[in-house]
């Protein structure tokens, strides 16, 4: 007799970004994908979001969204998952912090951090970037990060990020 293996389902957050090639769309079109992954739904998913670039100036605006999934993959399965995603996506990445056509970020992982040198989560920058703060304040309004909730850490920010009409 054979058994289905018990896996437990895990609730990870994703942040989400595009400059490149109709973001909108790019965007959009990921969150169904990502509800679309083995062992996987969106549970919750933001708002698009406007944002100015962080870093190199001379790039368009970015689109970004945050997306909740259960999983019952590992972070590591996960982050194949996401790789492979942004693939298919024709990932372009032209230069360290430049335009890309499809930006996918495990930003938690559960409350378990992962110290691996594929992933870092909690994602290293999270608390200093407004466009992965903004939209998961909309979908996870009572989380915290090292003890301060999100709101908090947003208003130390000043980007500019704006839901989109
Ligand atoms: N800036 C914004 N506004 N949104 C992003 O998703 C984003 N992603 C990046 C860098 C280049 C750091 N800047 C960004 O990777």
């Amino acid at each position: 007799m054979s058994r289905t293996p018990f896996r437990q389902t895990s609730l990870a957050y994703i942040g989400l970004g595009s400059n490149l090639e109709q973001p909108r769309q790019q965007v959009a079109s990921a969150l169904d994908e990502l509800d679309a992954l083995p062992l996987s739904r969106v549970s919750s998913a933001s708002r698009l979001y406007s944002s100015r670039p962080v870093g190199p100036q001379d790039q368009p605006d970015f689109v970004n969204a945050v997306a909740a999934l259960e999983t019952q993959l590992s972070p590591l399965a996960l982050l194949d998952q996401l790789q492979a995603l942004e693939q298919r996506h024709r990932r372009r990445r032209e230069r360290h912090w430049g335009p890309r056509t499809l930006d996918l970020d495990v930003l938690l992982f559960n409350t378990t951090p992962v110290d691996h040198p594929r992933l870092q989560v909690p994602h290293p920058y999270m608390h200093e970037r407004a466009f992965v703060l903004r939209p998961l304040l909309e979908i996870a309004p009572h989380l915290s990060l090292q003890g301060l909730p999100l709101e908090q850490w947003l208003a130390k920010l000043s980007d500019k990020v704006a839901p989109l009409a």
